[in-house]
């Protein structure tokens, strides 16, 4: 893989960020958003347990996905006290991923505001992710090609971008949304994996404070260095066909597959999984 350092600006101006990263869909890290956040100040995992603590909280690890596994189903729940006490104490794989704020905690919606970062954020999702030492996601993209700001709160998280450009390259599966969950991307075996030397990408370790511009449809794998949270904002996409692309993988393609693991089981997984390695070696 070729990654380069996601470029980094203090801060950023409603209009250099439309002109420099959203038009032509860059990633970028703002490393002093000034947003005037009371979250800034307040935000950490201690705080969350206080906020949260009572709350039942769905976690995912990195199983692969088995075929009696909804879309996106979790793989257990925890108190979120509890998980927050694990976090601290020792590394663990499961992740709160995809929480929605607005719904689950009320209360922390008076800590931040939507920023004018010159496109139309939606209100209503603001989604929290949660991760303990050396837990990560599998390499995905989202489901609707969003625009996403992922803004980062306590610890260090990896994180490696690759835009659709390179999907040729990164063993997707197909009727999903990620790539083959055999890969580390964080360590790619290259005789394993072949065409993953051929792809073109982007990482950076993000810290406490930064935020993290996505464009649409970037795959993203993220990598909790130490145990953490983060927080993503999210636009629809901008894109006519990025849009299209979002409608059809949510009113069909997610159907579509949950329909195909009903029927054939874990046989339409592993065919899936299969086709992902003979698609993206046919172009070696
Ligand atoms: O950092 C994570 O745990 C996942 C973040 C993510 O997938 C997202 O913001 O869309």
């Amino acid at each position: 893989m070729h990654l380069i350092e996601i470029t980094r600006v203090k801060t950023l101006t409603k209009k250099d960020f439309i002109s420099q990263y959203f038009k032509p869909q860059k990633p970028v890290v703002i490393e002093a958003f000034e947003g005037g956040w009371p979250a800034h100040s307040k935000w950490n995992l201690e705080y969350m347990k206080q906020v949260a603590g009572d709350k039942i909280v769905p976690l995912y690890d990195d199983r692969p996905v088995h075929h009696n596994d909804g879309f996106n189903e979790p793989h257990a729940e925890m108190k979120m006290s509890d998980y927050i006490d694990l976090l601290k104490k020792e590394p663990t794989k499961f992740r709160i991923f995809l929480w929605n704020v607005l719904k689950e905690v009320p209360a922390l919606q008076n800590d931040f505001s939507i920023p004018d970062f010159g496109i139309r954020i939606l209100r209503k999702v603001p989604m929290l992710f949660f991760g303990g030492k050396n837990s990560h996601t599998f390499m995905h993209h989202d489901i609707d090609f969003a625009n996403i700001f992922h803004f980062h709160f306590e610890g260090e998280k990896l994180c490696i971008l690759f835009s659709q450009s390179e999907n040729k390259h990164l063993y997707k599966v197909p009727y999903s949304i990620i790539t083959h969950e055999g890969i580390d991307f964080s360590n790619p075996d290259y005789e394993k994996w072949p065409a993953l030397q051929k792809a073109k990408g982007y990482s950076t370790q993000l810290k406490n404070g930064e935020v993290l511009y996505m464009p649409e449809g970037y795959w993203h794998y993220m990598k909790y260095l130490s145990p953490g949270f983060s927080m993503s904002l999210r636009t629809l996409a901008n894109n006519p066909t990025n849009f299209l692309k979002a409608a059809y993988n949510i009113f069909l393609m997610r159907h579509f597959d949950v329909f195909m693991r009903k029927i054939k089981g874990q046989k339409w997984i592993d065919q899936k999984n299969l086709k992902a390695i003979q698609n993206t070696n046919q172009n070696l």
